[in-house]
């Protein structure tokens, strides 16, 4: 986020699709501008991302537009690639790869859940890029990715970058400190020591059935926790 930051001016646009890192923007991404972090909360969209910031593009031909995109919400509208080349903007589209949908794997963990049907492959999307006609490229470590960022502007036209994410920090940063922040304590229903506590979830485990054949865990008490105060006071969802 902070490398996003360094790289687009207080007037250019941020276009953000659905998924995990909407949060991390939503929340970090310090902006002095009016409209220049575009997010649809309410219905939460997956795939909007790359359109909206090619209309920000078409608007505001003087403005670096960036779409930042999960790699699940990026491969549900990705033929747009071929809008923006066509229509010769310049446009940045960052991918972001989990090769999951992270979002629902957060959630579902901190629901106390257990970790099923979110992970899925991608294609080589600088391979992919490139088939539009789009330039593209891969950050391959942390200190390079503001580099290539500030390159894909610099050159100017569809450029896609993808950059591996490691989503790990999501329960600690979250849901513990939010809650050491809040006042909000840990689901009083948790015990300590007990699968739920063990796993960092909210507690909801201990109230958990099992569907036959599936292995998901079900909450029965899934309105009661601190996970659905902090939906309710207006953040972002999904
Ligand atoms: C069209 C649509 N389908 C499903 C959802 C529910 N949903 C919200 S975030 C998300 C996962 C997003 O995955 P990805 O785009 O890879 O982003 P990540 O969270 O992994 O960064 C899903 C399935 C949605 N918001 N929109
Ligand atoms: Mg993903």
């Amino acid at each position: 986020m902070h490398d996003v930051r360094k790289v687009i001016p207080p007037d250019g646009i941020v276009a953000l699709d659905n998924g995990m890192y909407k949060i991390w923007f939503a929340r970090n991404y310090r902006t002095s501008v009016a409209n220049t972090l575009l997010l649809d909360n309410a219905l939460a969209t997956m795939g909007a991302g790359l359109p909206s910031a090619i209309v920000a593009s078409l608007i505001h031909t003087d403005k670096r537009v960036l779409a930042v995109c999960g790699d699940g919400g990026f491969m549900m509208n990705s033929q747009e690639l071929e809008t923006a080349v066509r229509l010769k903007l310049n446009l940045v589209v960052l991918v972001l790869e989990d090769r999951a949908y992270g979002m629902i794997r957060w959630k579902q963990e901190v629901d106390g859940f257990c970790d099923f049907g979110l992970d899925f492959g991608n294609p080589d999307f600088v391979a992919y890029a490139k088939s539009y006609g789009a330039r593209g490229s891969r950050v391959g470590k942390v200190s390079e990715f503001s580099m290539m960022l500030e390159a894909a502007f610099r050159e100017g036209g569809v450029h896609l970058v993808v950059a591996p994410i490691d989503y790990s920090e999501n329960i600690r940063v979250l849901v513990k400190e939010l809650h050491s922040v809040t006042g909000l304590c840990e689901n009083p229903f948790t015990e300590p020591g007990s699968e739920a506590d063990v796993q960092g979830t909210s507690g909801f485990g201990r109230f958990c059935s099992l569907i036959p054949g599936l292995g998901v865990k079900l909450s029965n008490d899934i309105l009661a926790g601190p996970t659905v105060l902090l939906r309710g006071r207006g953040g972002p969802s999904a």
